[in-house]
């Protein structure tokens, strides 16, 4: 077993059953022009997850840990994409609306693609889903049965939204979740702070939180011994 610092106490897990989750490192949530921008975000707030993700991906790689990528997006039809998240905003701006990066948050479009510098690896599985939570029709929970996966390090965008509704269902899953602060992002500060203060309050709530540096440590760490 590995054990790092965090919050609100000490995290511990096994490599062999941990598995790192990244959330929604869209074009269209980084980058000019997609959904984010459209509903009038900030997007450069988000940019200072990419390095620190970028360094984590390389040590899980190394580690051998198994790594999963996430997108949100919507069938060209929209047929997945009920009015309760269609209807807002402005009209032209909605899901599945022209933008210079394509179809906004539509499969397939380069929008909807994980950025560059984030691009996942050759049998890194990359789940599609339609709503905030990775558990929420997709086949997430199964693939995670099926490779005897217990924990999980989750990292991605955004904090109070994507990334806080996956730690909650994987938590009414049985899932030990791991939020690592540097790695997570919104297009608002105090949802920053706020979300990941909710999620190690009350005795971890929802989960433990730490930073990249201390998770990639504590890899290290057990895996020289092993
Ligand atoms: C949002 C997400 N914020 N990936 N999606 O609409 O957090």
């Amino acid at each position: 077993m590995a054990v790092l610092d965090a919050l609100p106490g000490p995290y511990a897990f096994d490599p062999a059953t941990t598995a790192l989750i990244v959330i929604d490192m869209q074009r269209d949530f980084m980058e000019p022009g997609g959904f984010g921008e459209t509903l009038g975000n900030d997007v450069s707030q988000l940019r200072r997850t990419i390095e620190p993700t970028a360094r984590l991906l390389a040590a899980c790689r190394a580690a051998g840990l198994m790594i999963l990528h996430t997108r949100e997006g919507h069938l060209p039809d929209l047929s997945d994409c009920p009015p309760a998240k269609l209807n807002r905003g402005d009209p032209s701006l909605r899901i599945g609306a022209p933008g210079p990066m394509g179809r906004i948050l539509i499969r397939g479009e380069h929008g909807h693609g994980i950025i560059d510098e984030l691009a996942p690896a050759p049998g890194e599985p990359v789940i599609d889903k339609p709503g905030k939570g990775a558990f929420y029709a997709t086949g997430l929970g199964d693939l995670l049965t099926a490779k005897g996966i217990r924990s999980l390090v989750v990292t991605g965008v955004t904090t109070e939204v994507c990334v806080h509704t996956t730690v909650r269902e994987a938590n009414d899953r049985g899932y030990e979740c791991l939020v690592l602060a540097d790695c997570v992002g919104s297009y608002f500060p105090e949802f920053q702070a706020t979300g990941l203060r909710m999620i190690a309050a009350q005795g971890g709530i929802f989960g433990w939180v730490a930073s990249s540096p201390a998770f990639i440590a504590a890899l290290h760490t057990t895996l020289s011994r092993t």
